[in-house]
Order: structure tokens, then C-alpha cells, then sequence
């Protein structure tokens, strides 16, 4: 019976191995306390695996001590936080201490990090979360950062890797602040390699105390002919207001022909000193069918500031309108010198100051009316609405040649180009909004899906598809390493 159980057990072995002779193993924690979480953070840190800690609803208070993961040159594997997709899963800093501080060496050591709430901490770098990886990539996914204080860089959120890749989709940073740059979210890449991407999240009523630059983001990457892609966030309500501050709401400083697409974007109800909804410094910039309007800067460039560092750099589609400042440039302000190019077309604007001795090129259709927005008349511009409405003058008005490669739909995530103006030719929106005329009443809905953020579910309804498969393996596999334990041990 024993030696039949064993044949058993055996067999089953070398079906795991072979399923999975190639992959490295992974072990999935399930947490419901601070405690336990901290155990399994410290656990996974150094274990030679892949690890999952799955976190429960509830709120995790860690004033007592930030929960930390710090994995070294020999764990070379990857981390996976996931809190409840229902978005109950909070860390709560209780306004003395960071909330969570993940940071990795070796090269294939990815933090990926999902459906977490952070809030109410305080730290030096990254007042909620910092991260930092050498050469790993970091996934952040639908996570929300509220009211987290850091005295330095990224009240909310602190990113650093050397050469990873850094992907930002779905979050929110609400009502964080610091004191140099980032009041939201801090994000630095400075190695060779390594791509940025942040998407579909929302920044909101940041502050910079006193601070630098970037009231909701401040993004930086000096690598080498990499991307960086900033695509249908919203910005609003951000301030950098202290004496020299620049970009309300958000920074974004690439060099070395790093390849910047800002598209998509709704900038709104932000206010600096320069650059009161964004501050651009770079090279090789495409800023396209953003929306900026009701920014106030007290100095330079209500709208937007663009700090020309050579190259080729192109604004069009964009509506950067109905925005203040108290100096040059009431919607945009560029700087520049010798040998930096801009060339803009297709964007509506009231007022442009340009200054330096670069080569700023206007290829025309530029225009200055109202944009139309569905509600741009309550005092505070970061509860406007800039949708646009039926008859805005930007419908049907830009440049289908000059949208950035890969993007088909709006800030909404809906179909772009759409024909908004029934003419029968599709031609895209200026702004980040492409409006979706209503379908003809006689015909069947068949509107496409309007798509938006909610995706996001998409990825945790297949794990659970192959959760069963998955539990079996992990049985096997935990069987097999109490054997390859029960080994080392003896040598
Ligand atoms: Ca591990
Ligand atoms: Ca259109
Ligand atoms: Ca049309
Ligand atoms: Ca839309």
C-alpha cells in the first residue's frame, strides 16, 4: 500500500517536472493581517522563487513599522501584490510611517503590484509606496494613493529602476504631497533601457509643499532611444505654487531621443508658477490631442510650458485653451535655443510666446475659438467637464496623419477617428475627447463598446479559469520541495 502511494506520489512528480521543466517555481501567499503580511513579504524576499501574496479585504494599519520586501542579487525572481479586485484592500500608514517599500537587485526581480489602496503615509521618498528595481520591470495596476506625505520626492508613489521597464495603468493619486518633486507620483528611470508607459489613471488635487516640480506626476527618463508614453490620464486640480515651482500638473523631462508620446491627456484646473497644467523639457517630443484648459500659472505659460532640448518636437491636435497666466504665454509658453525644432499645427489656442533661437515651425490650421466643452463655466476648472458638446468647432477638425502610432481610441478609451460631423469622413477630434455622435434612431444598436478602463478584470478572470490546475500543481510542487529541502538539509 505505502510503496503504492509512493509510486503514486513519484509519478506525479515527474508529470510536474516535465510540465513545468522550464519555468521557475512560484508560490502564492494568502494574508488577511499586518503580521502575516509582513511574514510572507519576508518570506518571498529570499525563497528562490516566483511569489504571489494575496491580500484580503480589510485595513492593514502598519503605523507600527512599513511593510517591507528588500531581495538582494540572489533573488532573481519576481514579487506579485495583489490586494481585492472590490478595492477594500488598504494600507493605512496612520500619518506616521511608509506604507510599503519594495525594492529588488537582481535582473528578473518584477514588482508587480495590483488593486491596492495606499494611504495616510509618510516618508522621505515615496510618502505611500516606493519601489526601486535595478534592472527588473515594475507593473503598478489599479491602485489608488491617498492623502500620503513625502518630505522629498513622490507623495504618493516613488519609482526608481536603472534599466526595468515601468508600467502604470489604472491608478489614482488623490490629495498627496511633497516637498521637492512629484506631490502624486514620482517616476525615474536612468540607466540604458527601459521603457515608461502610464495610462488611464486619474492625478488629483496633489501639492507640491513647498517643492520643485510636478504638482500631480513628474516623470524623468534619460535612457537611450527608449519610450516614453503618457496616454489618457486626466490631471486636475494639481498645484506647484511655491516660489520657482513649475508644472502644476504634471512634469515630463526625457533626453537622450527618448521617444515622449503625450497623447490622450486631459489637463485641467492646475496651477504653478510656469507651466501651470505641464511643463515638457525634451527632445524628441510628440505632445498630440491632449486637452488643457483652466490652468493658471503665476508667471509662465497658463497651459503648458515646452523647454526645447534639441531635436524634433511636434504639438498638434491639442486644445490649450481658456487657460491664465500672469506673464508670457496665457496658454503656451516656449522656450528654446539654437538648433531645437518645434513645429506645431492643428491645435487650438488663443495666445503662443515663443522665445530663444531655435526653429518653431507653424504648419498651419491653428485656430482660437471656444472648444465647446460640455461645462467650462463653474469657478473651479478641475470640475469642468471638457468633453466636447455636438456643435464644438473641434470636432472633425485635426490631423488623421498625426496621431501617434498604435492609438485608436480617446481619452474614454472610444473609437478614434469617428465621423463626428456626419459628412461620411472620419476625421479625428482636436483635444483628447473624440465625440461619439449618437446612433441614427431607425437603425439596430450596434454603437461599439465604449472600452474606458474597464478592462481591468480581464486578467484575474483567467487566472481563476486555470486556478484549479494551478492549486493541484502547487500541491505537487510543494510536495517535491519538502523532498529537495529534506535534501539540502542533509548535505
Ligand atoms: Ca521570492
Ligand atoms: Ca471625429
Ligand atoms: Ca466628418
Ligand atoms: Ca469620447
Amino acid at each position: 500500500m505505502l510503496k503504492k502511494h509512493i509510486h503514486f506520489y513519484q509519478s506525479c512528480l515527474l508529470l510536474v517536472l516535465l510540465l513545468l521543466a522550464s519555468q521557475a517555481w512560484s508560490a502564492t501567499f494568502n494574508v488577511s493581517d499586518v503580521a502575516g503580511f509582513q511574514s510572507a513579504l519576508t518570506t518571498a524576499q529570499s525563497n528562490s522563487e516566483n511569489d504571489t501574496i494575496i491580500v484580503a479585504d480589510g485595513i492593514y494599519d502598519v503605523s507600527g513599522g512599513t511593510l517591507t520586501f528588500f531581495s538582494d542579487d540572489f533573488e532573481d525572481y519576481s514579487i506579485t501584490i495583489e490586494g481585492s479586485i472590490t478595492g477594500a484592500t488598504i494600507i493605512d500608514g496612520g500619518n506616521a510611517v511608509r506604507g510599503l517599500d519594495v525594492e529588488t537587485v537582481a535582473l528578473n526581480a518584477s514588482v508587480i503590484l495590483r488593486n491596492l489602496i495606499i494611504r495616510n503615509s509618510s516618508a522621505g521618498n515615496g510618502g505611500g509606496l516606493h519601489i526601486a528595481t535595478f534592472g527588473a520591470d515594475i507593473i503598478i495596476e489599479n491602485c489608488k494613493f491617498d492623502s500620503n506625505i513625502a518630505s522629498f520626492n513622490g507623495g504618493g508613489l516613488y519609482v526608481f529602476t536603472n534599466d526595468g521597464n515601468i508600467s502604470i495603468n489604472r491608478i489614482t493619486a488623490r490629495s498627496n504631497e511633497s516637498g521637492f518633486n512629484g506631490g502624486g507620483i514620482y517616476i525615474m528611470s536612468n540607466g540604458d533601457i527601459g521603457d515608461i508607459s502610464i495610462t488611464n489613471s486619474q492625478f488629483s488635487n496633489n501639492t507640491l509643499n513647498p517643492g520643485n516640480s510636478g504638482g500631480g506626476l513628474w516623470l524623468s527618463s534619460s535612457n537611450l532611444a527608449t519610450v516614453v508614453s503618457v496616454i489618457g490620464n486626466s490631471f486636475t486640480g494639481n498645484q506647484a505654487i511655491a516660489m520657482n515651482a513649475i508644472a502644476g500638473g504634471v512634469y515630463v523631462e526625457t533626453m537622450n531621443d527618448v521617444n515622449t508620446i503625450f497623447t490622450n491627456n486631459s489637463v485641467h484646473g492646475n496651477t504653478a508658477q510656469d507651466g501651470g497644467g505641464a511643463y515638457f523639457y525634451g527632445n524628441l517630443m510628440t505632445i498630440a490631442n491632449n486637452t488643457i484648459s483652466g490652468n493658471r500659472a503665476l508667471d509662465d505659460g497658463g497651459g503648458i510650458v515646452f523647454e526645447l532640448q534639441g531635436g524634433t518636437n511636434t504639438l498638434v491636435n491639442n486644445i490649450v485653451w481658456g487657460n491664465t497666466s500672469a506673464a508670457m504665454g496665457t496658454d503656451i509658453r516656449v522656450r528654446d535655443g539654437p538648433g531645437h525644432a518645434l513645429t506645431y499645427h492643428h491645435n487650438i489656442y488663443s495666445d503662443m510666446h515663443i522665445s530663444g533661437g531655435g526653429t518653431v515651425t507653424d504648419e498651419g490650421n491653428n485656430s482660437n475659438v471656444d472648444p465647446g466643452f460640455v461645462n467650462s463655466s463653474g469657478p473651479n476648472p478641475a470640475l469642468w467637464d471638457v468633453h466636447l458638446t455636438a456643435n464644438s468647432p473641434a470636432i472633425d477638425a485635426g490631423a488623421n496623419t498625426a496621431i501617434p502610432d498604435g492609438i485608436n481610441f480617446d481619452r474614454d478609451g472610444q473609437t478614434r477617428i469617428v465621423d463626428g460631423n456626419a459628412d461620411n469622413t472620419a476625421t479625428v477630434d482636436i483635444g483628447s475627447d473624440e465625440y461619439q455622435p449618437p446612433p441614427p434612431v431607425d437603425e439596430n444598436d450596434d454603437t461599439p463598446s465604449t472600452g474606458g478602463g474597464g478592462g481591468g478584470g480581464c486578467s484575474l478572470q483567467q487566472k481563476s479559469m486555470f486556478d484549479p490546475v494551478l492549486y493541484f500543481l502547487l500541491i505537487i510542487a510543494g510536495l517535491y520541495r519538502f523532498s529537495r529541502q529534506s535534501r539540502w538539509s542533509q548535505k
